[in-house]
């Protein structure tokens, strides 16, 4: 009987691998536990919140007593960790939130795990879910693998970096067995509309301009969040201890394209006239220190356990804004309160 706890587990990506797991391991138990920051919501999980093998804990993974106690009351013998501060632009006006819970954060439940697992560590896993942001930027040709050396380059990277480098530590040191993956850019449903691509629909559907950073020169490799959460599943039941996994689309595009496709998509489906969004578009001041391009090698995910994207970006970014479409009232509740303070303080500059 494995009883999983899933960190982050109210958020955007954390609330696919929830539903998953509860949906196609009825004989795991699931707990969520998740401090339902501004980003976490109990509305991603309606649909299964009455599933006789899930339970939500609400906690902050900065507090070390909480999350000790949590992990023996359940019994827990395998994590999946999520939980973290994850908005670039927040972490360049509040790195210290990002050291606290990504770094300290983790450092906990590593702790809390080691104590609990010690006297058996093979039965159990530690599954950290971090980031390519960790590699830093590359120019306009290569690919990241996982033996590319660490360069973050803002707090958010640098704080999931310090992150990756304490699992590996207690891998190391204790022997815990730990496994990471590193990721790239996720979209698709649930996505907390301070992201590019559902702050771009969210903005075309209120008739707001749609800042772009820079000349939207920037490239992102986009992965739709099913695809990732195939991987996760793959790797968390699979995956060697110690080893890393680079996660990636094959789908690399530069800002200004993915802007002016959601603007074209859009158009199409709310029946306006050609170009009618394309004109929302505003070129803003540039992030500092603004990566300028992610591109993933997965081809040891895709060897090591046949994994592969299964969606080309067009046909995501076609699903993401029928999503989005047809929940209005879900964008409507998270785009309340916390998030006009933050879109007002952040583009108003
Ligand atoms: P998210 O911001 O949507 O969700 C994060 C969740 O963590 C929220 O539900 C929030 O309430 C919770 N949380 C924050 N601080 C907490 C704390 N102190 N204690 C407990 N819970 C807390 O993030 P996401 O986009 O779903 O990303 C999930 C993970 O995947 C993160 O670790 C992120 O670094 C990583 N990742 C994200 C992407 C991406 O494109 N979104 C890509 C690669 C890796
Ligand atoms: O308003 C905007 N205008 C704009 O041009 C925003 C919010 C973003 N951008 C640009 C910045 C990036 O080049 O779009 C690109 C994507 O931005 P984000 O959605 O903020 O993602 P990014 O900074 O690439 O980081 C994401 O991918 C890796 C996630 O937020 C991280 O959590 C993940 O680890």
């Amino acid at each position: 009987m494995r009883k999983i706890l899933v960190t982050g587990g109210a958020g955007f990506i954390g609330s696919h691998v929830v539903r998953h797991f509860v949906k196609k391991y009825p004989h795991y138990e699931i707990v969520n536990l998740d401090l339902l920051t501004y980003a976490g919501s109990l509305t991603n999980l309606i649909d299964i919140e009455n599933a006789p093998n899930y339970r939500f804990v609400k906690m902050d993974i900065r507090v070390f007593e909480e999350i000790s106690n949590l992990i023996i009351k359940h019994q827990i013998t395998d994590i999946i960790h999520l939980a973290a501060e994850s908005h670039v632009d927040r972490s360049i006006t509040d790195p210290n939130a990002f050291v606290s819970t990504n770094v300290l954060g983790t450092c906990n439940l590593l702790i809390a795990a080691r104590n609990f697992w010690k006297d058996n560590y093979n039965d159990h896993l530690f599954y950290h879910v971090s980031t390519d942001e960790v590699y830093g930027s590359l120019q306009e040709t290569g690919f990241f693998t996982e033996s590319t050396s660490y360069d973050p380059r803002s707090p958010y990277s640098a704080s999931k970096a310090a992150s990756d480098h304490l699992v590996r530590a207690f891998n190391h040191t204790y022997g815990l067995r730990t496994v990471i993956s590193n990721c790239s850019n996720n979209y698709g449903p649930y996505q907390f509309p301070e992201k590019l691509i559902p702050l771009i629909i969210n903005n075309i559907l209120s008739q707001r301009s749609l800042p772009v950073y820079g000349q939207g020169q920037n490239v992102r490799d986009w992965l739709w969040v099913g695809d990732h959460v195939m991987a996760i599943d793959l790797i968390f039941h699979k995956a060697i201890s110690g080893e890393t996994y680079n996660v990636g689309g094959n789908n690399e595009m530069k800002n200004i394209d993915l802007v002016r496709s959601l603007c074209n998509i859009l158009d199409r489906k709310l029946g306006n006239k050609e170009g009618t969004s394309e004109k929302l578009i505003t070129f803003v001041k540039d992030r500092p220190g603004h990566d300028l391009r992610y591109a993933i090698d997965s081809s040891k995910l895709q060897a090591e356990m046949n994994w592969s994207p299964s969606k080309m970006i067009m046909e995501g970014l076609e699903l993401t804004v029928d999503w989005y479409l047809n929940n209005k009232a879900w964008l409507q509740s998270i785009t309340s309160g916390e998030y006009l303070n933050y879109y007002k303080k952040h583009y108003s500059n």
